[in-house]
């Protein structure tokens, strides 16, 4: 496993974003394991998953000019990883949505960086089925950007329905005709837990839902 996929598998621990027992999903799902991007919420803890996000997006090339992060989760996610960009020399602009329309002041949808002309990377937490990425995707192109990659902290790796075999990662990714990036995925989840002792108990349970729900990748 590439250094930052276990630096970000270590920090989520740490920061107990990464929770194992039994969740009930948006998709209705009951999942053995649990993503909670909000738990970051340190300085310090923003500061290494920030971290993490740009070197998974260096290992990956990926090529945009505007960090998209959709309201709420995304938005301390696209902020931390714009500190650690311009840490590496490369200072870009920053937008991101909220979710109920102003009408006073400067009103509008869209903070920060104009979008238009614009080739944006999206900054997300995780991927179920794919349906809070879809719909930045859309908010994007409303304003005239051009959406050119996804970078999300967990890739669950989870078929959307029976009879397909990709996950709703591999489909966004097909659909829009874009990169579709994780820092992590829940195979190397499956390969962190085999090296720590603390989660030895819920391999089998991770297992078992990759098994069931799991895309063929
Ligand atoms: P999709 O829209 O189905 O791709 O699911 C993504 C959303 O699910 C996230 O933005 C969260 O609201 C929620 N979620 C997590 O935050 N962590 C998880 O581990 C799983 C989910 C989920 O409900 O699938």
């Amino acid at each position: 496993m590439t250094d930052h996929r276990t630096r970000f598998l270590d920090a989520a621990l740490r920061a107990e974003a990464l929770r194992f027992g039994e969740f009930t999903l948006k998709s209705g799902r009951v999942s053995p394991y649990f993503f909670n991007a909000g738990r970051f919420d340190s300085g310090a803890a923003l500061a290494a998953l920030g971290r993490a996000y740009a070197d998974a997006i260096h290992a990956a090339g990926l090529d945009f000019d505007l960090l998209f992060g959709p309201a709420y989760k995304g938005i301390p996610l696209a902020t931390s990883l714009a500190c650690a960009l311009a840490a590496d020399g490369r200072d870009l602009p920053v937008a991101f949505n909220r979710k109920e329309a102003k009408a006073h002041g400067e009103g509008g949808m869209l903070i920060g960086a104009p979008l238009a002309g614009r080739r944006v990377l999206i900054v997300d937490d995780v991927i179920t089925a794919g349906t809070a990425i879809r719909e930045a995707l859309a908010l994007i192109r409303e304003a005239g950007g051009q959406p050119s990659g996804i970078v999300i902290g967990l890739d669950r790796q989870e078929i959307v329905r029976e009879g397909d075999p990709r996950s709703a990662a591999q489909g966004v990714a097909e659909e829009h005709g874009i990169p579709v990036i994780a820092v992590a995925s829940l195979s190397d989840l499956l390969d962190f837990s085999v090296q720590k002792p603390e989660l030895a108990a819920y391999r089998d349970a991770l297992g078992a839902y990759r098994q069931r729900y799991g895309a063929g990748d």
